[in-house]
Formats: C-alpha cells, structure tokens, sequence
C-alpha cells in the first residue's frame, strides 16, 4: 500500500490586468485547504500564474518577456513555496520560464515537501500558430512565444512513487502518456487552459470540449495504468471563455474526482499508487505484449 492524498487546484479566471501577487494569494488558499483535507500534493494548471497570454498578440519582445519568469520560486511565488513547505506538502506548478540563455518553454515543475525543485518538464506539443491569424475568431500564438520543450518527457521518483508531467496539448497525444508509461509512471500531473469553442469551427464548444478532455485522459491512464491529475484554469478570461472540468483519474480510465464550477475549486482523492500495479503486469505489461516492430511509422515520420 502507498497511499497519497492529491489535490487537484483548479482556478479561476485570471484577467490580463492581475498581478502575480493576486494569484498566488489565490493559490495560498487553495493549499491552506488542501492541507486541512491532508493532501500531500497540489496540482495546479498551466499557466497558473497569469492569463493565458498567447491568445494577446505581441510584437515586442520585452513586453512578451513581462508574463515569463526568470527564477522559480521568485518573489511573488515564494510565499507558496514556504507555505507548502510549512504545510508539508508538495507543488506541481505551471509557468512561463524565461531561462538564463534566453530560451521560452511553457513549463511545469514538482517539488518535493520541502519545496525543493525535484522535476521539470516543459511542453513538447504547442499548439496554435506564430503569425497573426485573421482566419481565427481569436489568437493562439503558443508556437510564437514558446520554443518545443528540449527534456522530453521524463519521469521523477518523489513521494514513494514515479511521477511524469505534462502540459495541456500534450494531453491529447497518446505518444505523452507512453514514453512515460514506457518508464513506468505511476501518477501523470498536468495542467490545462482551453479555450470553451474552437477558434476555427463554430459547432465545437464547451460539452464536445470537455468531452475531448475526458476522453483523452481516461484513454491515457487506462492505457498506461497509472494514475492523471488534469487541472483546469477555467472561466472568463477578459470575455474568453476557458472550460473547467479538472480531473482525477485512476489506473482503470475511471474518474475519481470532476469540478463542477469554472472557479478556484479543489479536487481531492486519496489514492493508492500500488493500484497501478495489476494493469502494467497484466494487459498492459508493455515488455511482453507491445509488438514495436511495427511501430516504426511513430517516429519516423
Ligand atoms: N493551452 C493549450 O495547449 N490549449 C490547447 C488548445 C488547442 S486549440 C489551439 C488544448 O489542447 O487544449
């Protein structure tokens, strides 16, 4: 038995004009009451700290720069970071990471209890486009803002089990799940901002959108047998609506937890991470059933 607690921290709207500072005050409460319902981690969305930028436009580069952080935790982040080491508890994170040499990633971290750094990821599939689009009813620009993460998808022992993260669009890939399920995942954190209808087709909205979600989360954690904690930043973000609709996830593909608001709202499931076990010996025993032989096409074109 190796029982964890998750906590799912999906938020609210954050509108373009908000600091750091009014988020993460946000977040704060967020983790006080996940520590009052025993969490061990808090999983917090994409982008958590400010707006989903990439749907502004910008052409200047040091205006860009003002949404990326260049330390993490920083002045704003770090009184999350104490609180969650007080509370001994561990943070998964999404941000927009400006690096030392200059490189933009759309990046998700986990620490330990103490509120060390013990993983990084950042996302490999960024969607959208790089040029002002005005064929769309709004911008998506992650591919002008973000350079593809260069670490893989890599996997973190920490908290008696074996961690993997991903961010939003990687979601919907199944090689995601994989090449961290090759690895032996055991609980796969991520974070998400989608928007509630389809820039380019009008029929998709909310219902098809979170269809979209669920489908592809369930599908990767029965397929892998682990466990997905999928966490939305949901509502009205300057009159462009996000879907909520944050999810826990066991190794069967069935839902644990779902919000039910488009708000700051915390999803909690205590877990066994050994649950994982029976489908990775069994049907999904990659070693003895997978046939990669005629898998080639995957990575060759
Ligand atoms: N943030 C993010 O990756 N959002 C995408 C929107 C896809 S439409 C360009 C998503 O897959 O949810």
């Amino acid at each position: 038995m190796r029982k964890l607690t998750v906590a799912a921290a999906q938020l609210g709207p954050i509108q373009k004009a908000e600091s750091r500072e009014v988020v993460v005050k946000r977040m704060l409460a967020l983790l006080d009451d996940a520590r009052g319902k025993g969490a061990d981690l808090v999983v917090y969305p994409e982008l958590a700290l400010t707006t989903f930028f990439p749907r502004w436009y910008m052409t200047d580069q040091t205006e860009v720069d003002t949404w990326f952080e260049s330390e993490m935790p920083n002045a704003a982040t770090q009184p999350l970071f104490d609180a969650a080491a007080k509370a001994n508890i561990a943070l998964s994170i999404g941000y927009a990471e400006l690096t030392p040499d200059g490189h933009h990633f759309n990046t998700q971290i986990l620490t330990d209890k103490t509120g060390k750094i013990v993983g990084k990821y950042r996302k490999v599939h960024l969607p959208g486009h790089v040029e002002f689009d005005t064929e769309r009813a709004f911008q998506h620009l992650e591919k002008r803002y973000f350079e593809p993460g260069d670490l893989g998808f890599p996997v973190f022992r920490a908290l008696g089990g074996i961690f993997g993260m991903m961010v939003c669009n990687d979601r919907r890939w199944p090689e995601s799940y994989r090449v961290m399920g090759l690895q032996g995942v055991e609980m796969i954190v991520l974070g998400y901002n989608t928007p509630s209808v389809n820039s380019q087709k009008s029929v998709e909205g909310p219902e098809q959108r979170l269809f979209h979600n669920r489908l592809s989360v369930q599908a990767g954690a029965y397929q892998n047998s682990t466990f997905v904690v999928a966490v939305a930043k949901a509502g009205d973000e300057d009159g462009h609506p996000l879907i909520g609709g944050s999810l826990i996830v066991d190794p069967n593909g069935v839902i644990l937890a779902e919000a039910k608001t488009e708000g700051d709202e915390l999803l909690v499931a205590t877990v066994d991470l050994d649950d994982t076990k029976f489908g990775k010996d069994t049907i999904f025993d990659f070693k003895r059933h997978r046939r990669i032989e005629h898998y080639g096409r995957i990575t060759s074109q």
